[in-house]
């Protein structure tokens, strides 16, 4: 059975990484049975979670997975016309490479009580004695990263502004339609539902959060796929 490598389960959300909540809903939404291997990104084949191990194939990064599920498994993209296919891959880069850094500063680099929850969830695990020091020096990785990148260069404000925008525009498009194209889910949704129930739907606040919960048509959306979808996370 396809074994899906990721991080543990957290916040009653299924998964605290966009990334590898957009698999796992990929799989269910396409009925593909799996099994989870809790993991940690070191050890990983390109460093970062999720990847898969399919009867021996490895498979690393959400967008090589869902290229490999669509291929060998159900395509939930097959009925979307050319030019649908292209929206869904510009709303995903949306999504996963500009929304994504807005998140990203706000788990990271925000407050401190952020900090904590971030902290809990994602190095709790580990023994005491590595446990903070393990914790620090990621955290002062990916601050790096996020300055790198660029958007860490910004004030809260416009990183807040950017998100919003990213939300605003996100929420426009789906509109008032079950799904992204429809009444099917496709990879799109996979994806946003990744992102958004990590922004909207776990403990970490940010204006982004206060900001995508106000979008009715957003809540709705994340709630629908949650209950249909993880109806067994709901009852835990
Ligand atoms: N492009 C990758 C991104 C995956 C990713 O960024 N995973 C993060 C968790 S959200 C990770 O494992 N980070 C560990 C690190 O960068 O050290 C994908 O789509 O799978």
């Amino acid at each position: 059975m396809l074994k899906l490598y990721q991080f543990n389960r957290t916040w009653g959300i299924p998964n605290l990484s966009p990334f590898c909540c957009k698999v796992e809903t990929y799989l269910r939404m396409a009925d593909i049975d799996y099994e989870i291997v809790t993991a940690l990104p070191p050890g990983a084949p390109k460093g970062k979670l999720p990847y898969v191990d399919d009867g021996g194939k490895i498979v690393a990064d959400s967008h090589f997975i869902l290229t490999h599920l669509r291929s060998s498994y159900q395509d939930l993209d097959k009925h979307l016309d050319s030019s649908q296919q292209a929206a869904s891959l510009a709303w995903q880069h949306l999504l996963e490479d500009h929304l994504f850094w807005s998140f990203f500063y706000f788990r990271w680099m925000y407050t401190d009580e952020n900090w904590k929850i971030n902290r809990k969830a994602i190095f709790g695990g580990l023994p005491p004695v590595i446990r903070d020091i393990v914790a620090m020096r990621t955290r002062s990785k990916i601050k790096r990263r996020i300055i790198d990148q660029g958007m860490g260069r910004h004030q809260t404000e416009e990183i807040s502004m950017l998100g919003k925008q990213d939300i605003d525009a996100i929420s426009d498009f789906l509109d008032n339609k079950p799904y992204f194209f429809g009444d099917q889910p496709t990879s799109l949704d996979a994806c946003a539902f990744g992102m958004l129930i990590n922004i909207i739907g776990c403990p970490v606040e940010s204006p982004l959060k206060i900001y995508g919960l106000a979008r009715e048509n957003l809540k709705n959306y994340v709630n629908r796929i949650s209950q249909t979808y993880y109806a067994d996370l709901q009852q835990a």
